[in-house]
């Protein structure tokens, strides 16, 4: 691991939060790994609503069993604008459904199964969820984005290799040629038994290649990528060391498993040859699909905007599923939470207490130290800080301190910080805050620091 290299040298340069740390920028960052156009815009959404719902919405259960009769599937009020309006009132910019998940009941009339929405009585067999879907997003300005779930338990093909790919390649084909654009398409490497209970070998390469083709605007997600990645764990929490770039050979294909996998998934590797930033997907409710049962556990506001710092806040991208009830419609209690979410953000981030203050970088002996000036005591209970990911990531260690009038107090320290690191703790009255980077891969393009009140 790179870290702690005299990377910054001796130059001095002034200048204000959020414009160039140095002139001279090392040739070890023009050579690092930098995100596509997809990638910087997917992570600058921040957030994205993930949509569990199918068969299981009507069973109860979390995994069907692909047995299920497609006359269950009867969602009397669905409405896929209530769930993008309220998608887009609570700061989401993109949505997520699960086209089909691994009880392999497709949400839309497809040719390749008889499992599928035109059997059941949802519009009297003419309906299509995933075009209602994608038409709710586009009307409110969200990117629409769809889960196909490889692991298939009706699918009498599944385990019957090439069988099954080309079924499942079809059903591809399918989703992403007669919706128009779709921004992000999601894979887990969920793997069991199928009918025949003969295991399944998926042939990821022609799948992410088939991506590529219909679609060259989308990111991939899944364990391996290839665009971006799964953080690891389905708790809502990003690894506090958080690289965007990773070693791919560590995490070839989705659902292979392991403590280097894992620890690959949550902090990524700054030595990493690709740039395949984490996605923290989470629900608001235990499970991922919609259960009656679960209405007064769903999660608080307060809840939701620690996960915004343990995922965004650790240079992640926050997938927040919000599963549709048998009405099919969002719950209101969700409604509710999401709604909260955001008022708690807007009110947190408001003022920027750094915002257009001069801050001088000086430069010396492997550091650099930033030092603003506050009007007077001044209360600060949150540091964000952010990098220039456009230019690649680099920060691997800082400190951030507080001078209160007398002494120079540690506010918070950390490792990474990427895309955005926020630090939050008890609000101090402090005079001037001081940002030193002492370890990093390259010298930093630019680094913003933003200060806020906390409450
Ligand atoms: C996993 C699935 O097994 C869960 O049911 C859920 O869909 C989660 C997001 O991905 O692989």
């Amino acid at each position: 691991m790179t870290t702690r290299r005299d990377f910054l040298g001796t130059a001095a340069a002034a200048l204000s939060t959020g414009t160039n740390l140095g002139a001279i920028v090392p040739s070890t960052l023009a050579i690092r790994p930098r995100p596509t156009r997809q990638q910087l815009e997917w992570q600058r959404d921040e957030l994205a609503m993930f949509l569990h719902f199918g068969v299981n919405t009507f069973t109860d259960r979390e995994w069907g069993d692909g047995r299920e009769d497609p006359a269950i599937f009867a969602p009397a009020a669905l409405d896929a604008r209530q769930w993008a309006r309220t998608a887009k009132a609570a700061g989401f910019r993109a949505m997520i459904l699960t086209a089909k998940h691994h009880d392999g009941f497709c949400l839309w009339p497809t040719a390749t199964t008889e499992h599928s929405v035109a059997r059941s009585p949802f519009r009297g067999g003419h309906g299509d969820v995933v075009r209602e879907f994608v038409d709710a997003c586009r009307a409110e300005g969200l990117k629409a984005g769809l889960y196909l779930s490889p692991w298939d338990r009706n699918a009498a093909a599944y385990g019957d290799s090439p069988r099954y790919n080309d079924m499942y390649a079809a059903q591809l084909t399918e989703l992403l040629t007669r919706y128009g654009p779709i921004a992000e398409v999601w894979f887990d490497g969920a793997n069991g038994e199928g009918p025949n209970g003969k295991k399944q070998v998926y042939d990821w390469p022609r799948t992410w290649a088939l991506v590529r083709k219909l679609q060259p605007g989308a990111v991939i997600f899944s364990d391996a990528g290839p665009d971006v990645r799964w953080i690891g764990n389905e708790n809502g929490s990003a690894g506090e060391t958080n690289w965007s770039t990773v070693d791919p050979s560590v995490v070839p294909y989705p659902g292979v498993s392991g403590d280097r996998v894992t620890a690959m998934l949550q902090h990524g590797d700054p030595d990493g040859t690709v740039w395949r930033p984490g996605e923290t997907d989470v629900s608001i409710r235990p499970g991922w699909f919609n259960h009656p049962a679960d209405d007064a556990r769903v999660r608080s506001v307060e809840n939701l905007v620690s996960l915004y710092f343990s995922s965004v806040g650790r240079n992640s991208k926050l997938l927040l599923n919000v599963p549709p009830t048998r009405q099919g419609l969002l719950h209101e209690t969700d409604i509710a939470r999401v709604a909260g979410m955001h008022r708690e953000l807007d009110t947190l981030f408001a003022n920027d207490i750094a915002r257009a203050r001069h801050v001088a970088w000086q430069f010396s002996s492997g550091r650099a130290t930033a030092e603003i000036a506050l009007d007077g005591p001044t209360s600060v209970g949150i540091v964000a800080l952010s990098e220039e990911i456009s230019r690649g990531q680099v920060v691997s260690q800082y400190v951030v301190e507080g001078f209160d009038g007398s002494n120079w107090q540690a506010l918070s320290r950390g490792t990474t910080i990427g895309y955005r690191k926020l630090d939050r703790f008890s609000p101090r009255a402090v005079q001037r805050v001081r940002l030193t980077v002492d370890g990093g891969v390259a010298r930093p393009a630019d680094l913003r620091v933003q200060l806020f009140s906390g409450s």
